[in-house]
């Protein structure tokens, strides 16, 4: 087992993982910018080391000063947390190059769900289902005229560079498709520097649902549930939840053997979430994320296991503790992101906080780096904290969730508490009844008025 491990994020996730390595005996060192010199993961860690100014890319993207920083530190390992590093192949490698464990999959498998085509054609061949759309990239009009012609509009064109919604544009007719096609490619190219584009059968009105997979060094696989995120917006998730509203036991069974299945094939090592859209009954891949998520605490509140330890524990070689059949769900678990934005608008807050409690009580955990006094620094995300909670049902989850959003205090700042505290008593969301599209409909109705 690692002696020290060094934590290359910040905020409420650099906590989580202080969290599970204290909880193991594993001495852990922060890094941070000059900017999150005061920060709560700086003052929780073993020991800490400033590796730069508050540009994410000096200092959380800077892999000389983090390598630097192992070796100053005598770190035997490296957990990247979500963002930043967490998905970059080379960094993974460059570990690899100076004897320091990546906490995470394999360079080879970051790299190939990295490229969203090559995924799709790697899950396809693997048995997962994709949507119908075009075979590999889409390189003229004339082809995507004819990718089109067979599968029927609307489609769309998406950035094989992109991901979580960056560079897709919708095609509802022959006529829109030329503009589409050339405006995916520029924007693809100016944000990824590749304009390489596929197409997909636009699917109209579907959920968003992730499987959660953690698999051993000796090929063990496991599936761990899904989470719903279908209530995003702008591609940002709002509300998580588990299990999915929309899902039965036969549905959840089913596509967790055909992701175990594949990825077992695979030789995944790790956690990893396999992203879905669901629509008829019928699940269809989208994505796959090679590393630790926002929204793994719902997870971890219906299954009862630290995805973190799991993560520390396989990285070093052991293997898991339990089979399939041992993964029990119980209950129903919900997240919702506590931003320093305007609930409505969602423009950034920053500033200070003045006040700070967190709720408590049964079910109730608040996975935040705030406190009162912290200035929350412009160069980064505008993620407060996390507030979950679980329930033995959905209501009572509910129930509960109202009760907590209700407790919990931040003050100074404008958050997105009061978006959440309206959400729960709209009869869609009581009834799970929602889509990908509910959230921005929604909003957009309130903004003028029709809600
Ligand atoms: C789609 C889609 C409809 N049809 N693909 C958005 C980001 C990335 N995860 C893929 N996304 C979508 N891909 C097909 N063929 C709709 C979306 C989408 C979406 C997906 C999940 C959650 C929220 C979303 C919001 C807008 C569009």
């Amino acid at each position: 087992m690692f002696e020290k491990v060094l934590i290359a994020n910040r905020g409420e996730i650099a906590l989580r993982i202080n969290r599970a390595c204290k909880e193991m005996g594993i001495q852990t060192v922060a890094m941070h910018s000059t900017a999150d010199s005061d920060a709560m993961h700086v003052r929780l860690a073993d020991e800490s080391v400033c590796i730069g100014p508050p540009q994410a890319s000096q200092s959380y993207l800077n892999i000389p000063a983090i390598v630097s920083a192992c070796e100053i530190t005598g770190a035997d390992a490296i957990h990247p947390g979500y963002g930043f590093l967490s998905e970059n192949a080379r960094f993974a490698e460059i570990l690899g190059e100076h004897s320091i464990t990546f906490i995470g999959p394999k360079p080879e498998h970051i790299r190939l769900m990295g490229d969203k085509i090559a995924a799709k054609a790697a899950v396809k061949s693997l048995g997962i289902p994709t949507v119908p759309g075009s075979d590999g990239a889409v390189e003229s009009e004339a082809e995507a005229i004819r990718v089109a012609n067979d599968m029927g509009y609307p489609v769309l064109i998406k950035a094989a560079a992109g991901g979580g919604g960056r560079g897709m544009k919708v095609a509802r007719s022959a006529s829109e498709l030329s503009l589409a096609l050339s405006t995916a490619k520029s924007e693809s190219k100016a944000a990824f520097g590749d304009d390489a584009v596929y197409m997909e059968k636009y699917l109209e009105k579907p959920r968003h649902i992730e499987i959660q997979v953690i698999a051993d060094s000796q090929g063990h696989v496991l599936h761990l549930g899904e989470r719903d995120c279908s209530l995003q917006r702008r591609h940002q998730k709002v509300w998580e939840e588990a299990p999915s509203p929309a899902l039965n036991i036969q549905a959840r069974e089913k596509i967790g053997k055909v992701v175990t299945d594949a990825l077992k094939k695979l030789g995944y090592l790790g956690v990893g979430t396999v992203e879905f859209l669901y629509e008829d009954g019928n699940f269809y891949f989208i994505e796959m994320n090679t590393r630790l998520q926002v929204e793994h605490p719902v997870t971890e509140l219906i299954t009862g296991l630290d995805l973190v330890r799991e993560q520390i524990r396989i990285a070093a070689g052991s293997a898991l503790e339990i089979e399939q059949e041992d993964v029990t769900f119980a209950g129903h678990a919900i997240e919702c992101r506590i931003n320093a934005e305007n609930p409505f608008t969602f423009q950034p807050s920053p500033g200070k906080i003045t006040d700070f409690h967190a709720p408590g009580g049964l079910g109730v955990r608040m996975d935040s780096a705030a406190y009162a006094g912290y200035k929350i620094p412009p160069y980064y995300d505008s993620l407060v904290g996390k507030l979950i909670v679980h329930g033995k049902s959905r209501n009572e989850c509910l129930m509960r969730l109202r009760r907590a959003l209700d407790e919990l205090v931040v003050g100074g700042i404008e958050t997105t508490i009061p978006l959440f505290q309206e959400l729960i008593g709209q009869a869609d969301i009581i009834d799970g009844a929602y889509n990908i599209h509910w959230l921005e409909h929604y909003l957009a109705r309130r903004a003028t008025g029709r809600n």
